[in-house]
């Protein structure tokens, strides 16, 4: 069967016989992803026994609540990143904004908020991770400091776990939200993350494991920044050092986005973080693009946890 003969009988199942509202933009799409797949099923002889086994696969992607984690894992999510990327040039987007990456999986609405400054870490890892100090400064792309941005902060503790997804942990553990003081400033105090590893049991490695890939990312920090007139960033940093930096199974390393870890343990330094022992410090600053009226939508709208 050749691609115009997909393509008619694709039409006569599912768009000749339509006696009930059509949704134009739901039709155009499923007729495109139907042919497409049809003529994959004849370019690459897939068997009975191959499509129900994918089928079966998307079930268990589904049940195991894992397609938001197999999305990046494949380069999908990143890939819209890029197309976004594009998009923005196309619409002559203004230059310096800090790049955007993925948002990922684990992202949790309703964390506690404050100005200035959180403590992020509920003390568990106290004496098994190091501590962290993260600043920076959220401005426009001229430098201009933007005070009252708002700036969400989400990490994984020692094990490379997510609170909520990791119910061993505390409620809101290692999330907060943080307003920009008068000077445009955040500073959060947390522990070192590490590197997020698929579950080895799940469909996602089960996939990642059949292309012959590893599940695993760097040390990383994920960040939505929010400021009136601006748009909403999503991004992350990833941290310098990791043997995963440039080998992050979700594709999320950028140019840009890599943050060096300082050591910081003089008396001065104690004093100005109000801190009694040695700590790790990350300086890591925000640039937005202004909202004009041509400049494209950055809010993508998905299913998202509720802490
Ligand atoms: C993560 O922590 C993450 O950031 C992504 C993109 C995928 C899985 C776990
Ligand atoms: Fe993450």
């Amino acid at each position: 069967m050749n691609r115009q003969e997909i393509d008619a009988l694709v039409k006569k199942m599912n768009v000749d016989n339509a006696t009930g509202e059509v949704n134009t933009r739901v039709q155009e799409i499923v007729v495109r992803l139907l042919g497409d797949l049809f003529e994959a099923i004849v370019d690459l002889n897939i068997t009975q026994n191959e499509l129900w086994k994918g089928l079966e696969y998307i079930a268990d992607l589904g049940q195991a609540n894992e397609v938001g984690l197999l999305v990046p894992g494949l380069g999908l999510e990143h890939f819209m990143d890029l197309l976004e990327d594009a998009k923005d040039a196309q619409a002559g987007v203004e230059q310096g904004g800090t790049p955007r990456t993925i948002e990922g999986p684990l992202y949790v609405a309703g964390a506690p908020e404050s100005v200035g400054f959180a403590r992020m870490d509920d003390g568990a890892e106290e004496g098994i991770m190091d501590t962290l100090i993260i600043e920076g400064v959220v401005s426009d792309v001229d430098g201009n400091v933007l005070p009252n941005a708002k700036v969400e902060i989400w990490h994984a503790n020692g094990q490379g776990n997510y609170s909520f997804f990791d119910k061993t942990q505390s409620e809101f553990n290692l999330r907060r939200t943080i307003y920009t003081d008068e000077n445009g400033r955040y500073r959060a105090l947390t522990t070192m993350p590490v590197g997020y590893g698929c579950p080895p049991d799940g469909p996602t490695q089960k996939l990642l494991t059949l292309l012959g890939r590893h599940g695993q990312r760097p040390s990383h920090v994920h960040y939505f920044i929010t400021a009136d007139g601006f748009r909403k960033l999503t991004t992350q940093f990833n941290i310098e050092g990791d043997e995963y930096l440039w080998d992050d199974f979700a594709f999320a390393t950028r140019e840009g986005l890599i943050a060096t870890v300082a050591d910081k343990s003089s008396p001065e330094d104690l004093a100005e973080y109000n801190l009694d022992k040695p700590f790790k410090y990350i300086n890591f600053d925000f640039k937005l693009t202004k909202d004009t009226s041509t400049s494209p939508d950055t809010q993508v709208e998905r299913r998202r946890a509720q802490g």
